[in-house]
């Protein structure tokens, strides 16, 4: 639902105010402790954010695809880790039930989701299935009043907190693609699953990953998401959603390091003057924030065209790709402009210079993004 504008200014003037005030003064004790704290989550329940596009009726906030970018733009003004504590909450843990769940699954579980009380994952990735998602090996067998799931997830974001899964797995055997996949609502608790332990990475501590293993696994077959077979176009269908969210993040991590190059320029003086004040500085500059203007009119446009219910596969996947590689550029050119600053850990430039990296992995590589664009525009004839 589009909130009136006032109502949308409250919001995202509460978000900035707490991004401002309560994260920033602890990237780096977060990316230290690769947690975040405890009172911080609460905080984050207390306003709503594990709920930004769960519908009212659950007790979520039900924004519309607009007014999500706009919350997550400004969410991006601090490192990524802490919109990871509930960006599957938001997207691509939930988005399924919202999208697909009946309404005896949505009253059981997206209360809880909305609330934060229930933490959700996402589980399509596999040891062999990457970007080749309609390959996954995870098998759901029926077997009376349950399907019976045996496999491994891998780099499961928020695997060790979940409460609820949402799986791909191969429920027909014998269709090779992505026609032979279901998707699954499946509790944490239910017997024979167990998570690894979370991964090291590049970045983002204080986000986490992880393996899931299913032995077993009795899910009853009223836990099944959509019907049987169409598991792997729940997956697109979030995905695309997910793109979007993504793309705002990376703006807002863009338009945060622009802040943070052109503060630094103005104090930094060499060769007796602000280096703000030298064009090849000022060209950087610029650069970056044509770049991060152009990624922000892309995704919002596109994000009003999701709202008007029109599909936007293309769309996603063109946002996604343009603004994960544009905040690449705009962290690298930060790091310069900081120069020797940039390198070392007391500016937090570093590190999300290594945040953003994953951008351009994760929920569909810029290859993927750049298929699937090819893809769409060849069947739309241009
Ligand atoms: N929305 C709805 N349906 C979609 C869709 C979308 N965005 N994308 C594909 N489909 C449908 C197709 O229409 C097709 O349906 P039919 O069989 O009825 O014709 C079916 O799904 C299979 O599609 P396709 O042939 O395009 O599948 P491919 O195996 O060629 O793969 C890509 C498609 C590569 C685009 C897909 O595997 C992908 O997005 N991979 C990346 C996955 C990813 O983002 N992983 C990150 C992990 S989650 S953090």
């Amino acid at each position: 639902m589009a909130l009136d504008i006032d109502t949308r200014e409250q919001l995202i003037d509460t978000v900035r105010r707490f991004v401002a005030e309560r994260l920033r003064p602890i990237e780096a004790q977060v990316a230290e402790n690769d947690a975040i704290p405890d009172d911080i989550l609460a905080e984050m329940r207390a306003l709503g954010l594990y709920g930004l596009s769960i519908p009212e009726k659950y007790g979520g906030l039900d924004l519309s695809m607009e007014d999500e970018c706009l919350v997550g733009i400004e969410l991006g003004r601090t490192s990524p880790a802490f919109r990871s504590a509930f960006g599957t909450n938001v997207g691509i843990g939930a988005q399924g039930l919202v999208m697909f769940g009946t309404d005896a699954q949505k009253a059981k579980w997206l209360p809880g989701i909305a609330s934060g009380e229930t933490i959700t994952s996402f589980a399509l990735t596999e040891p062999e299935a990457g970007s080749d998602s309609a390959a996954v090996r995870t098998t759901a067998r029926l077997d009376g009043e349950a399907y019976v799931l045996n496999g491994t997830k891998r780099y499961i974001t928020n695997a060790n907190k979940a409460g609820l899964f949402t799986v791909m797995a191969r429920s027909n055997l014998d269709i090779k693609g992505g026609g032979g996949v279901s998707a699954f609502l499946v509790p944490r608790e239910l017997p024979g699953l167990s998570v690894g332990k979370p991964e090291k990475k590049m970045g983002q501590q204080g986000a986490h990953i992880c393996d899931v293993i299913f032995e077993n696994v009795r899910v009853p077959a009223e836990n099944r998401l959509g019907a049987e077979g169409e598991g792997f176009k729940v997956a697109m269908q979030v995905l695309d959603r997910g793109r979007l969210h993504i793309s705002s993040i990376c703006i807002g991590v863009a338009e945060r390091l622009l802040a943070d190059c052109v503060a630094y320029a103005g104090e930094r003086k060499q060769f007796g003057q602000a280096i703000a004040g030298f064009q090849l500085i000022q060209a950087m500059i610029a650069d970056s924030k044509t770049e991060a203007l152009a990624a922000r009119a892309l995704t919002l446009e596109s994000a009003r065209k999701r709202d008007r219910g029109e599909g936007v596969t293309l769309e996603a996947a063109a946002a996604k790709y343009y603004a994960s590689e544009m905040v690449g550029r705009v962290a690298d050119r930060a790091v310069q402009i900081f120069g020797g600053a940039g390198y070392v850990a007391d500016y937090g430039i570093e590190r999300l210079y290594r945040d953003v990296r994953i951008f351009r992995i994760y929920e569909g590589t810029s290859q993927i993004q750049q298929v699937v664009i090819a893809r769409e525009t060849m069947k739309r004839g241009g």
